[in-house]
């Protein structure tokens, strides 16, 4: 059976950058060998947001949501890796860190799901919209293998 790579947009929100939470939550993807291929520091602007929460336009939490996500700066990252749409969601864990397990992002690092510190596309279609919003494609470092890359290339894996 073939191994596909594949690519998705994953942000670190302002509340997790306000509280000193970069570098933990970084590592957690860091450390399952996904490969980060973007990285940057920006403050979402109100299109962006729009743009990126469009799907939730006209439920309660929208206005919310779009102040919570445009309130403070986030960390936007691309990262590669072996199923890591859904990798990345179950390190995150449930929307709501109530009912994360314990040991994701979430669970470990917030209370509420106003305030749930990371964000992660939620299907290919969506993380090539998300990543679109975020990073023009010179911004994307991809001419180069992390370890995970270097040890899985194995021609028995493809
Ligand atoms: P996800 O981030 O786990 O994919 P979505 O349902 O796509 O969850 O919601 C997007 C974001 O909107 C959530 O991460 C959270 O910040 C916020 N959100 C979702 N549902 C609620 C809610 O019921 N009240 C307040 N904020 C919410
Ligand atoms: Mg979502």
């Amino acid at each position: 059976m073939g191994h596909t790579e594949e690519r998705t947009f994953v942000a670190i929100k302002p509340d997790a950058v306000i509280r000193g939470l970069t570098s933990v939550i970084l590592k957690r993807f860091e450390d399952k060998g996904y490969k980060i291929i973007g990285l940057k520091m920006l403050m979402v602007t109100p299109e962006q947001a729009a743009k990126h929460y469009a799907e939730h336009y006209g439920k309660p939490f929208y206005d919310r949501l779009i102040r919570y996500i445009t309130s403070g700066p986030i960390v936007a990252m691309v990262l590669q890796g072996y199923g890591v749409i859904n990798g990345a969601r179950q390190l995150m864990g449930a929307t709501d860190p109530a009912e994360a397990q314990v040991g994701t992002i979430r669970a470990d690092f917030a209370q509420l799901k106003e305030y749930n510190v990371v964000h992660g596309s939620d299907c290919v279609e969506s993380a090539e919209r998300e990543i679109a919003i975020y990073f023009k494609p010179e911004e994307l470092c991809i001419d180069w293998k992390n370890m995970t890359e270097l040890v899985t290339e194995k021609e028995d894996l493809k």
